[in-house]
Order: C-alpha cells, then sequence, then structure tokens
C-alpha cells in the first residue's frame, strides 16, 4: 500500500490508489487530471485538497526559505555576524589621478552611487569629455551590458539618441559584462564589479570605483575639459560644512536605506530605520540647500537617495515610517533639484523601479513591479515648488550629528 509522499509518511496516508477511493476520499483528484490545470496545483489538490498545506510542512518550507534566503543575502548584501546588519564592502580604487583625456564612465541606471557621477558629470558639461556606457542588471544581479527598450523619462535637449541615458552596448572596450571590463586591468580584479566606475582608455586601467571620490575629480579635477568649469559644487568655503553632512547622510540616509532593506535581522533593522528617520526629521528641517543657497556635492548625494526614496525605498526597504511626500521640506528640495537644468534627464524613473523590484530576488521573489505612486511621476515633480524665496540662514551642522 502506497502509504508515503514525498513529504514523508506521518504527514500523509492517502488511501490505495483505485480511481473509486480516489473519488470518494478526494474530489478535488477530478480537477488534478484536468490537462489545463497548473501541475503544482493538481498536486496540492491531490495531497491535501482545499484545506491549508500541513503544519509540518509549513515550518519546513519556511526552515528551508529561511536558510536560502540568508544564504542568497550574504551573498547580495554582505552583514555583520553578530548584529545582522548591513556592511557594505569598501571600493577598492579610491582617490583617483590621472592626467589622461581619454576616459570613460561604467554606471547602472538603477544606482544611486552612480547616479551622482551622473548629475556631476551633466552639471560640469562633461558629457562630450566623458562618455558613458550604461549597464542593465542580468538575472543574477551582475551589471550586463545589452540593448533594452527602456526610453529615458527625460530626453536631454541638443541630444541625439546616442545620448539618452539608457542601458546599451560597452562602448568603450565592447565587453558584455562589466566583470569582464573590470578583469581587463592588468592583474585582474577579483572584488566586487560595482558602478560607477572610471576608466583609464590609455592606460586600460581601473582610475576609481568609489562615487564621491569621482564627483569631486569631475567637480574640480577636470576643469581643462570641462564645458562649465565655473561652477564648483564644493568651494572652499564650503568644503568643511559638506564634509560634515557627508558624515551625517552617508550612513544614515545614503546607506541608511540600504542598511534598512538588507537587515538580516529585527534588532539590525530597527537601529537602521530609527537612524533613517531621526535623521530625515532633522534635514527636513533645513533650508534651501543644506550648505545654504548654493547648491553642493552634498545636496547631489542626497538628491540620489531621495528620488527613489517612494519608488522603491519606502516599499521594498520597508522604509515605512514615512513617505517622502510626507515630508514638506524635503520632497520640495527634492523637486527643486529634480528641477535644475540637466537634472531630470539623468533619472530614468523605469529604469530605478526595474533595478530593484526585478532584480533583488531575495527582497522581491515575485519580481512584481508595482504601479509608481503619483508624486513621483515626472509630471508631478516638475510642479512649482516656491522655495526660490527660502531662508539662507544656515544651521550649524555640528549639533546634529547623531
Ligand atoms: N561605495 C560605492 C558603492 C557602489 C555600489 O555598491 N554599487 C552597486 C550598485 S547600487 C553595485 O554595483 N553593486 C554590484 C555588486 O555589489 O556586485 C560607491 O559609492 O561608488
Amino acid at each position: 500500500m502506497p502509504t508515503s509522499s514525498f513529504l514523508g509518511s506521518q504527514l500523509i496516508h492517502p488511501p490505495p490508489f483505485t480511481t473509486a477511493t480516489r473519488r470518494h476520499h478526494y474530489p478535488t483528484v477530478t480537477m488534478s487530471l484536468n490537462p489545463n490545470t497548473n501541475p503544482i496545483t493538481a498536486l496540492t489538490n491531490l495531497l491535501w485538497g482545499k484545506s491549508l498545506p500541513p503544519n509540518l510542512l509549513i515550518s519546513t518550507a519556511r526552515t528551508a526559505w529561511s536558510a536560502g534566503w540568508h544564504l542568497m543575502m550574504s551573498q547580495l548584501a554582505p552583514s555583520n555576524p553578530s548584529t545582522g546588519g548591513y556592511s557594505r564592502p569598501a571600493s577598492q580604487f579610491r582617490r583617483p589621478t590621472t592626467t589622461t583625456q581619454n576616459l570613460h564612465l561604467y554606471v547602472g541606471l538603477p544606482c544611486p552611487w552612480a547616479h551622482r557621477t551622473l548629475i556631476v558629470r551633466a552639471l560640469k558639461g562633461l558629457e562630450t569629455a566623458i562618455p558613458v556606457s550604461i549597464a542593465g542588471a542580468g538575472e543574477d544581479g551582475s551589471w550586463q551590458f545589452k540593448d533594452t527598450n527602456y526610453i529615458p523619462t527625460v530626453i536631454p535637449e541638443n541630444s541625439n539618441q546616442d545620448d539618452y541615458l539608457v542601458p546599451g552596448p560597452d562602448k568603450a572596450n565592447r565587453c558584455k559584462t562589466l566583470k569582464e571590463v573590470y578583469n581587463l586591468r592588468r592583474g585582474g580584479y577579483n572584488g566586487r564589479s560595482t558602478v560607477p566606475m572610471l576608466w583609464d582608455c590609455d592606460r586600460n586601467e581601473i582610475v576609481c570605483n568609489e562615487s564621491y571620490d569621482i564627483i569631486e575629480m569631475f567637480n574640480s579635477g577636470l576643469n581643462w575639459i570641462s564645458s562649465n568649469p565655473g561652477l564648483d559644487l564644493s568651494p572652499p568655503p564650503l568644503k568643511k560644512r559638506i564634509d560634515e553632512w557627508k558624515k551625517i547622510i552617508y550612513p544614515n540616509i545614503n546607506n541608511g536605506v540600504y542598511r534598512c532593506g538588507f537587515a538580516q535581522t529585527q534588532e539590525a533593522y530597527d537601529v537602521a530605520v530609527n537612524e533613517l528617520f531621526t535623521t530625515l526629521d532633522m534635514v527636513d528641517e533645513h533650508c534651501r540647500y543644506l550648505c545654504g543657497d548654493t547648491l553642493t556635492l552634498a545636496d547631489v548625494c542626497l538628491f540620489t537617495t531621495l528620488i527613489r526614496f517612494d519608488l522603491v525605498y519606502n516599499v521594498l526597504f520597508k522604509c515605512t515610517k514615512k513617505k517622502m511626500i510626507e515630508y514638506p521640506n524635503l520632497n520640495g528640495y527634492m523637486q527643486d533639484i529634480y528641477q535644475i537644468p540637466k537634472v531630470a534627464a539623468t533619472c530614468n524613473l523605469g529604469a530605478i523601479m526595474d533595478g530593484y523590484y526585478k532584480i533583488l530576488f531575495p527582497l522581491n521573489p515575485g519580481s512584481i513591479r508595482p504601479v509608481v505612486p503619483s508624486a513621483c511621476e515626472h509630471d508631478m515633480l516638475t510642479r512649482p515648488h516656491n522655495r526660490e524665496s527660502m531662508s539662507s540662514v544656515v544651521k550649524d551642522v555640528d549639533m546634529l550629528v547623531l
């Protein structure tokens, strides 16, 4: 008598498999024989009819899923073993120095770190001097170069189709993946192949793969090839203040949203989410820009997280305490920066959503992309923000350190 199934004999004891008993004890079997029924539905109908699966199966599935989840998470987002908190790997190529004119930038559109470099590149007028290749996320989450059907949210002025910020081929090295590009350097590479990455085409070498170092270099180190050399996003009198903001914004907001989304324990999440919203509440009280009336690198860094907040982090990373739209000043601040000429063209809202919801499998196994919140649509982001008249009184940042 066939008494067990793959679930183990203690779970299920079906009667002998005759047509008569089957019909008598398991009326749903008739459905399971229907060739149009999904095989999994057919099997579950056969095993436990319309009731919930047996407890043991549920707890076994939970244990197996949880182990698999931790395994995948530890690959995706390394964590501190004692706290379960996300610990971002350090970039290996820092403090760029190069004299070449032949630079190439690698980015991915969903990435907030890469987005910083696209904004500063655009504001400084480095588009022609530093061409860009845009990778898309592959099924396994790695960066790959492939044509896609993304359309830009905003078509940049005076541009032809080649300049649109949409994923496409590797224009510098003709590689298929970003990992291949990293490996082209003499000596190879065994770290994570992250974006942004600045490539020296003369020496076949990585110049830098740390976003903040790249934007500092774009801001002041390449004025000889920039078409807007007069713009300084880190003027000497504001440097100290920018650095202070960086120390607050990076751990608590920029990386803070990742610390929420990638936390592997409740405790790690609680700490991260508390620090995130305490910092957002504090930043919300600030004036026009973080350092006064002038846009600086600190604002660029904050903006790329804020523009993704309601689209992605609020939902996928469980940054749920408030939405950006509930922060009147910060929301206006975000619109203000979005409306600076050339910035909107660096924001591909569709690519941002897909990059997170479709690719971060352990956080969204069904890969379903939620609908765009109406406040995040381009038309809403371009509404008047009325911030031009805001006070320029700069509050003291020192007292704000958490
Ligand atoms: N510290 C780096 C972080 C860059 C980073 O983590 N980029 C992510 C995309 S948002 C990435 O490329 N991840 C691929 C990986 O970790 O394998 C920076 O600011 O440039």
